[in-house]
């Protein structure tokens, strides 16, 4: 069978063999694999779902109605098996295929990962990480690298891009495998950059799949597992696989539910993604996928949204339950080899003929999978570009789409970069910027992670694991991005030791490298006889495993102090998917700069040069904390059971305001990041300025407290805040002024906008806030409400460093 030569066994599988869902705790349900079910079984659990009783939510359409008008005069020509077939996946080209109804004209659908880019294709960009676009602080940017991701799909025949990763992760342990696919564990920083790519997706013809929903907080566990079974995949990697153990149950309370976890999905719903992907773990006991409480109440019902609900692959365990519960899109369906259950297809055409499923719940199935695709890319009879790919033979012939994108990915690159810790102490030779180009002697270049990849990156495979440093010895090079279905194959990654040799060209300086990392006294022989030594370092993380540690990873660290032992002008660049422990050397007085690079893409080595020299002041900030040991974080659960459970108590208090509410002193706040000039932020000002929501396209249903305030939507602005930013310094650069309001006792990251500012010039920033940034979430009364009394509101450099503060008290008559 092809596909079990197929690198993606590896995650296919990982979505599990999936069996008939429990419903309950009953031990007995606990089956070996779907196959061994009887038939009779599954209609037994299915038929105990709430058959009868479905009463919606039923799209409308909201502001696309004309589109849903249409699908609908599709639909009402289709048989039962026509549209049962809309609903279930295919075999084909792409990672998920819809069926087609040949007859009256409707092709299969195309969806495909992912975060980065078209995966697996060639002849396409792999994109900064979502991680490393939150780190740029910049709406505008997140919509051209949103756009541009989005022209390759519609440039590949992609209809549906499994992205973007919108909070599912969103990060409550630092040691989540996937975190850095997802952008911040702030939900707001999570929640504007899901608006911005949301919507510049879609205004490029492709509908988003927002994903992964709901609480989807760890790999151990996510998949159905057996600890005495491994299987060993094309990659060569080992793995556990998949048996008779639930998949992780995320257990949460509804003001984390509201505040944390939904908050970013809102943010992506009103922006009008078309599709939203449910999770493989379970939430509170139920499977995401038949989760009727989170995908048709709190999805479709508050948030109102009016597209399909997409399985991630394998997430469906069961097909009159999952259909009920608001499940429109299985994946893959048939495809694969079937080896994920045959759920839907025939099953759900017996439970509509049986009366198990109203058809008008069929109906809605296909409208909320159709209507999104006429609006965005016609009705069929138009022409969308088929697939120009195969993800069966990823090296046929295939177009370029890559366009002139390598310079947003620069950019992006540049904007992110976060200049952690700067010593200048001794002048102007020591720390960055580095000086003129021509007047330096010598810069070593060490580290693995500053050469090319000794196999190239093809040789990393389908998923980017192939090649994993974590499966020693490992294949060297610059980590441009993390593996999973979060990876794309990159066309080239420009590396460090590339970069900074071309600038050799027009330099005085000689290059002294060494790329083996585990040759410590050959590095520190270059390191000693050079005047710059920067050493770059990495750590890896993919989906399907969590980080065991936060250690660098090739030795990382001892090759950072055999360096600085010899060499008094260290610059340390990483990097990383999330927070690593810099202790044992951050402080080593010879270390002059540390840079978080994150997870860059192709143009790693290429964005970091103009940072360097100067030309470009960092402006890149911490979308998340470093703390000074993996403790500070909530663990990942990695206790074995059948039935694992993992208990959010930290509750909303996730990253910043956890080491808050616990008094824990970091090593980096979330927001830090220096620059080349001083910032000061002074006068804060706060007032009522009421602005209907002119943002949303498509309303939500989110209730609220109209005790204060005007207007009809959470998303209207009730409030302005005003701040000046003064550049103290000689050089032009951006800040990142950032607006907290303190809720509940903790800080709350409300605005931020990044601002070029000339030396010497001071410069007024106005941040927006809408009724639901000044709201906590009622648990008792289901709605959003603002507390009464003076809210504290506070701007600065980073959520650890905050320097000027304002209150305001709403008054009832406002
Ligand atoms: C279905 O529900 C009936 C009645 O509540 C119960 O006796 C039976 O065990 C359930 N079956 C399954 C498979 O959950
Ligand atoms: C499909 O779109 C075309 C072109 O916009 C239009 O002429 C046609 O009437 C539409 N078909 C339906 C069924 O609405
Ligand atoms: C279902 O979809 C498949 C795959 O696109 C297609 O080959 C088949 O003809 C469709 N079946 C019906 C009944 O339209
Ligand atoms: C693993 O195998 C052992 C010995 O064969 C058996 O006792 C145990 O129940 C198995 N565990 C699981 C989770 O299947
Ligand atoms: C989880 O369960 C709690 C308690 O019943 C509920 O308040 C909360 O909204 C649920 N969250 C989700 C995502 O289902
Ligand atoms: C950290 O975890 C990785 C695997 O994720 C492992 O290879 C490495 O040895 C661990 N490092 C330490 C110091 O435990
Ligand atoms: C710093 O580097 C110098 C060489 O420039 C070396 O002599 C010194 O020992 C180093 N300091 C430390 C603390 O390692
Ligand atoms: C740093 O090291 C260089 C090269 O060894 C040396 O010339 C310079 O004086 C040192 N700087 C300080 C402040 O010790
Ligand atoms: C900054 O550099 C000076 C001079 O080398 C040194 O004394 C000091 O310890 C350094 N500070 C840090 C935080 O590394
Ligand atoms: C795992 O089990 C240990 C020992 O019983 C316990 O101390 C720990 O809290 C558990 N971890 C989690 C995340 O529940
Ligand atoms: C009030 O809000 C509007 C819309 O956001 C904005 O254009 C205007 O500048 C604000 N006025 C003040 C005084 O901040
Ligand atoms: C850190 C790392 O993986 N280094 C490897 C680089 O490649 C050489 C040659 O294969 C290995 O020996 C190193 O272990």
């Amino acid at each position: 069978m092809r596909l079990l030569t197929h690198a993606s066994l590896l995650f296919l599988a990982a979505g599990s063999l999936a069996t008939a869902a429990p419903l309950d705790d009953d031990p007995t349900l606990l089956l070996r694999d779907w196959a061994s079910l009887s038939p009779l079984r599954r209609q037994q659990q299915d038929n105990n779902a709430t058959a009868g009783s479905y009463t919606g939510p039923y799209a409308s359409g909201g502001a696309w109605t004309d589109a849903y008008s249409q699908a609908k005069a599709l639909i009402a020509q289709m048989t039962i098996e026509e549209k049962v077939n809309i609903t279930t996946g295919h075999s084909g080209p792409c990672a998920g295929n819809s069926g087609a109804v040949p007859r009256l004209g409707i092709s299969p659908l195309c969806l495909q990962d992912g975060p980065t880019g078209v995966r697996p294709a060639r002849r396409t960009s792999q994109f900064p990480q979502e991680v490393t676009m939150a780190a740029a602080w910049d709406r505008d940017l997140a919509a051209e690298r949103a756009q541009g991701i989005a022209e390759e799909m519609h440039d590949k025949g992609v209809n549906f891009w499994l992205g973007p990763v919108t909070g599912g992760p969103l990060g409550r342990s630092a040691l989540a495998g996937r975190n850095f696919e997802g952008f911040s564990p702030d939900s707001y920083l999570s929640g504007e950059n899901s608006f911005a790519s949301v919507r510049a997706a879609q205004e490029v013809g492709v509908v988003t799949v927002a994903k992964h929903f709901i609480a989807y907080e760890q790999e151990t566990f996510r998949d159905a597992y057996s600890p005495n079974q491994t299987v060993i995949d094309a990659s060569g990697e080992n793995y556990q696989r998949v048996l008779n153990q639930l998949p992780i149950d995320s257990q949460l309370d509804d003001r984390a539910t509201h505040e944390a976890y939904m908050w970013s999905f809102a943010e992506a719903v009103r922006a009008g993604t078309g599709s939203v992907m449910c999770s493989y773990n379970r939430v509170n006991d139920t499977h995401s996928c038949s989760n009727s409480y989170a995908m048709n109440e709190l999805l479709k019902g508050e948030l109102g949204f009016q597209g399909s609900v997409v399985s991630d692959w394998g997430g469906t365990w069961s097909t009159i339950h999952s259909a009920l519960a608001g499940l429109d899109l299985t994946m893959p369906g048939q495809g694969y080899g079937g080896i994920f259950g045959d759920f839907f297809d025939g099953s759900l055409i017996d439970g509509v003929q049986n009366g198990a499923v109203p058809e008008s719940r069929l109906d809605d199935m296909v409208l909320r999978i159709l209507g999104p695709a006429i609006h965005f890319q016609g009705n069929f009879t138009e022409s969308y570009p088929a697939p120009t790919f195969d993800i069966n033979d990823v090296n046929g012939p295939t177009n370029n789409v890559r366009r002139d994108h390598y310079k947003v990915i620069d950019r992006i690159g540049q904007e992110s970069v976060t200049l952690l810790k700067n010593n200048r102490t001794l002048g102007n030779h020591y720390g960055l910027p580095l000086r003129n180009k021509k007047d330096i002697s010598s810069i070593a270049i060490l580290g693995e992670d500053s050469g090319p990849k000794i196999h190239g990156y093809t040789s990393c495979g389908d998923f980017g694991t192939a090649c994993a440093f974590d499966t020693p010895p490992g294949q060297n090079g610059t980590l441009s991005a993390g593996g999973g279905s979060g990876w794309s194959y990159p066309p080239y990654v420009s590396d460090l030791l590339a970069a900074v040799s071309f600038e050799a060209r027009s330099g005085g300086f000689d290059i002294n490298s060494d790329t083996d990392s585990y040759n410590l006294a050959g590095a520190a022989a270059q390191a000693a006889k050079s005047e710059v030594a920067m050493v770059s370092v990495n750590a890896y993380a993919r989906e399907g495993s969590d980080r065991q540690n936060l250690t660098l990873f090739g030795g990382g660290d001892a090759l950072i102090e055999a360096v600085a032992a010899v060499n008094n002008n260290t610059i340390v660049v990483i990097h990383a998917p999330g927070p690593v422990l810099l202790e044992e050397w951050v402080d080593h007085p010879n270390i002059t700069s540390v840079l978080f690079a994150y997870y860059p893409g192709q143009e790693a080595g290429n964005s970091l040069i103009p940072v360097l020299w100067g030309d470009v002041s960092p402006s890149g900030r911490l979308p998340f904390t470093i703390a000074k040991s993996a403790d500070d974080y909530p663990d990942i659960q990695r206790n074995y059971s059948l039935d694992p459970s993992v208990y959010f108590e930290e509750s909303t208090d996730i990253d910043y305001k956890l080491f808050e509410r616990r008094g824990v002193e970091p090593r980096y706040h979330f927001g830090h990041g220096l620059s080349y000039t001083t910032f000061s932020f002074d006068s804060l000002s706060v007032q009522y300025n009421y602005s209907a929501d002119s943002t949303s396209m498509q309303k939500t249903n989110e209730h609220f407290d109209a005790t204060y305030g005007q207007g009809d939507s959470v998303y209207d602005q009730l409030l302005t805040a005003s701040v000046s930013v003064t550049n103290e310094g000689s050089v032009a650069a951006k800040a990142v002024p950032q607006l907290y309001v303190t809720l509940d006792g903790v800080h709350n990251l409300r605005g931020f906008e990044k601002v070029l500012i000339q030396p010497g010039e001071t410069v007024k920033v106005h941040f927006s806030l809408r009724r639901k940034d000044v709201s906590r979430w009622s648990v008792k009364r289901q709605e959003w409400y603002i507390p009464d009394g003076d809210l504290l509101f506070q701007v600065g450099k980073s959520v650890g460093h905050l320097s000027t503060k304002a209150t305001f008290a709403f008054t009832a008559n406002q």
